[in-house]
This record gives structure tokens, sequence and C-alpha cells, in this order.
């Protein structure tokens, strides 16, 4: 069986160094919040699988020939061929600000489905230990919102550990659409990942004015069993039964945030499927979150478990 299994829609990504409208050459990859943290968490050994889809076009077979280089299962995804792949451009306008336009609407990804879900969930070995799941792959249409609700109750009938990356994101939804969808998936959530700011996306409004340890009791009150709190460059903070815990973030040289995120993801999901303690996960958590801020693209910097150690390394440390 699968440690993890996880769905959304993986883009193929174009990554410049400079103001788009320039042109010039770009670098070609490929993103999606959920396959990077499938990546991430096969890098440190996991089993995990991506139950997206992509197009029946050249851009998915890049999609698919990477998972699988990456050592993710992609043996559930579905091959639309009626629909492209989606894709993303990354511009990095400042030093610290980089823009994302998305070619996505009516993309093989946007009409994901229920059916790799139900495969998943069915496949021999039994159901997955973790479903992980972001508030991307709602916002992107009718069917990927069926497809989410139908994990979230196929992981409530199986007892499978949900964990939900909030990363809300504007340009696909309102912040009411959110909170409507995300309100009444936090019931079947155990492990709720969020920046501070998007907490109250997950909170009804009566309560939603609150610090972020406020928000945390309401949700852990609502069945959430651990809340953690993504600060960026501040770090992180897990609120659970056993209290409040704060790690700050590991000091590196920040080259590009993009993916930071889903490789905390990764790397607390990796420390909880060990069976490590709060204060373990998000030790691994701000690890890989940190490899991803010090490397370029969303995942390529992700760390095997062996590379983990490397970063307390001194500044010139040479590895011979
Ligand atoms: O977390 C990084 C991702 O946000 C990005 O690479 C692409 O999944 C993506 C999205 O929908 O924004």
């Amino acid at each position: 069986a699968a440690d993890v299994l996880t769905l959304g829609e993986t883009m193929v990504a174009l990554r410049g160094s400079g103001p788009l409208k320039l042109g010039g050459s770009m670098d070609v990859s490929i993103a999606g919040a959920e396959s990077n943290v499938a990546i991430g968490l096969a890098r440190l050994g996991h089993a995990t699988r991506w139950a997206g889809a992509v197009g029946d076009d050249e851009a998915g077979e890049l999609v698919l020939r990477t998972l699988r280089a990456e050592g993710v299962d992609v043996g559930g995804v579905t091959r639309d061929p009626d629909a492209p792949t989606g894709l993303i451009l990354f511009e990095p306008r400042l030093p610290e600000v980089t823009r994302v336009h998305y070619y996505r609407a009516g993309s093989a990804g946007s009409r994901l489905t229920a059916a790799p879900v139900e495969r998943a969930f069915t496949a021999p070995g039994g159901a997955p230990r973790v479903l992980h799941l972001t508030g991307i792959t709602p916002a992107l249409g009718p069917s990927a919102l069926d497809a989410c609700r139908r994990a979230l109750e196929l992981a409530r009938e199986h007892r499978t550990t949900v964990c939900l990356d909030v990363n809300f994101r504007s340009r696909l939804w309102s912040d009411e659409e959110a909170a409507g969808v995300l309100r009444s998936w936090i019931p079947y959530v155990d492990v709720l990942i969020a920046s501070d700011d998007e907490l109250p996306l997950c909170v009804p409004e009566t309560t939603a004015a609150g610090e972020a340890s406020a928000l945390a009791d309401e949700l852990r009150a609502q069945g959430v069993r651990e809340v953690v709190v993504k600060l960026g460059a501040d770090g992180a903070t897990a609120y659970t039964g056993d209290g409040e815990l704060y790690a700050p973030a590991r000091p590196v040289r920040a080259v590009d945030a993009v993916g930071a995120g889903d490789a905390f993801v990764a790397g607390y999901l990796s420390a909880l499927l060990d069976g490590d303690d709060v204060a373990r996960r998000l030790d691994r958590a701000v690890t890989t979150g940190a490899f991803a801020v010090a490397s370029h693209g969303d995942w390529e910097g992700a760390p095997t478990r062996a590379e983990l150690g490397l970063l307390g390394a001194g500044p010139g440390t040479v590895v011979r």
C-alpha cells in the first residue's frame, strides 16, 4: 500500500530569469503543489502515489516521466484525450518577487475525477496511510472538487489520516468560495497546515477574528488533531494535544521560495510516517523547507534522507 496518496493538478512549468515580456530562454520542468509533496516524500523513502490527470500529450509525458523518475507511483493517473496538460510560467520579477502565470483553465488536471481516487483506495495492499489534499484542487472545477470530497469520504471509511494544506490561490477562487469549501472539509481533517493568514478561511466567521492560537483551538475543537502554522522565514508553530510548539526556520541563502511550503509538508508528513513526535516533525519540516528555499525550482532541491544533514554545514563546505 502507498504510505501517502495525493491528488491535484501538475503542470508543465517554464521558468525564466527576468521579465517575461522580454522573451529569452526558459527552463522546462513540472510543478504542482501535491506532486511537489509527493516527490519530497519519495526522496525521503516513502511509498507515494499521485492520482492526477494529464492530457494525452507530450506535456503529459513530461509530467509522468518526471514523477516516475522520482519514484512516485503514477499507476492510477488518468490520461484525458479531450484536454491538454496545463501550463504555469514563473517570472522572477525581483529577487524576492516571483510572478506566476497560469494557463490551466479547462486543462486535463482541472477535469480530474473521483475514479482514480476510488482505485487508489481499493488497490491491492490496502488503503493509503495518509491522504494529502490542498486547497488548490477544489478550486479547479466541479469534478476536481468532487474528487476531493470523495477522497475525504474514503479516507474516513478506511481510517486514513487526512492532511490538508490550505494553499489559498486567489487567482483561482474568492475568499468566500474557498471558505465555503474548506470549512465543510474541516471535520474530515486530521492535520491542517496553513499560513497564518489562511487560518480564518477554515474557521466560521464568528470566531475568525482571533489570533492563530485561538483559531487553532477552534479547529481542534472541530476534531483537527494538529494545526501547523507556516510562518515563512519565521519558522512554524504546531498546535496539538500537547500544547503549542514553535520551531524557527533553518537559516539558508534564499534563492527561490516557490515550493517551500510543499517541501515543509513533505518533511512534516515524513516524520509523522516515521512515528516521530511533534518536535521532530517540525524539525524535519523546517529542514526540507529550507532545502527548497535554497534551490531553484519547485521540487528539484528536495533532499534524500542521507542529505538531510547537509544543511548545517558551514559556508564553503565541500563534501568529498
Ligand atoms: O506550491 C508551489 C505551487 O503552487 C506551484 O508550483 C504550482 O500548484 C501550483 C499552483 O497551483 O499554484
